[in-house]
């Protein structure tokens, strides 16, 4: 482990991360960097509706009657954001990943997730290794969530179950919700009262394990919702679903 790794991931982090199956971790990227990727990300909504390019991916969010087509989820994000790709290669992300699996790093993918003022959906409770389990053998992923705007309650930031990834996979329905999301835990997003509200600022990072659930609400204020989660895996872990080696042993 590097040195910088020690300062960046403590032996808190790691009990905080054990104990939660998440880990919050406030201001990680530098403001001028949050700034690029606001700027690379504002007119999204528009580009893709125009033409989604090779390799990218865009799942559109259930459209409301007269108002704009917008973006729900948009696959391999760092294909259209520079500063995201910056980002997924950097310490700052990658030393806290090193610290949770170890020196031998790959992205699985990097994903934009919108949620526009007033009509961004909800994403139902799930576990990620719910989705993930066909083809990756153990749920040694981690995702870190990079908040782009402004999370809140309102605008419906990510919510976790502290310590549910301890009980395992539990069983997922499989339907089809029209805006991707279509495995989730049953009762959708029925209230929970043992799920916590995660509001952050733009550059910070929350980390969280494959198994631990997590869901989001609707965007219910005026201001839009943008988030961008990295996962990474294993290097050697389900080689041909990712997208490249990002530290450590070469494959
Ligand atoms: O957009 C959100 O708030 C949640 C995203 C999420 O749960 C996921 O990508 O696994």
């Amino acid at each position: 482990m590097s040195a910088q790794t020690a300062t960046v991931f403590s032996a808190e982090d790691r009990i905080a991360y054990d104990r939660d199956g998440f880990l919050l971790k406030r201001g990680l990227l530098p403001q001028d960097w949050m700034r690029a990727i606001d700027e690379e990300t504002q007119a999204l909504h528009e580009e893709m509706a125009r033409a989604v390019p090779e390799g990218a991916g865009v799942t559109w969010d259930k459209q409301v009657p007269g108002r704009p087509k917008r973006i729900r989820q948009l696959m391999n994000s760092e294909l259209v954001c520079p500063t995201l790709m910056k980002a997924i290669h950097s310490d700052f992300v990658l030393d806290v990943i090193e610290g949770l699996i170890g020196p031998d790093i790959t992205l699985f993918h990097s994903k934009l997730l919108m949620k526009a003022a007033r009509d961004g959906t909800i994403t139902p409770w799930h576990q990620d290794f719910g989705y993930w389990r066909h083809g990756h053998a153990a749920p040694v992923q981690v995702n870190c969530m990079l908040a782009i705007d402004p999370a809140t309650r309102e605008n419906g930031c990510i919510q976790f179950v502290p310590g549910s990834q301890k009980r395992g996979l539990v069983e997922h329905i499989k339907e089809d919700t029209g805006y991707g999301f279509g495995i989730y835990l049953p009762g959708y997003f029925n209230p929970r009262n043992d799920a916590v509200a995660v509001e952050m600022q733009p550059g910070d990072c929350v980390f969280f394990g494959a198994l631990v659930i997590h869901g989001s609400d609707a965007n219910k204020s005026d201001r839009g919702r943008r988030a961008n989660t990295m996962a990474y895996t294993v290097t050697g872990d389900e080689p041909q679903r990712c997208r490249g080696v990002v530290r450590g042993r070469a494959l």
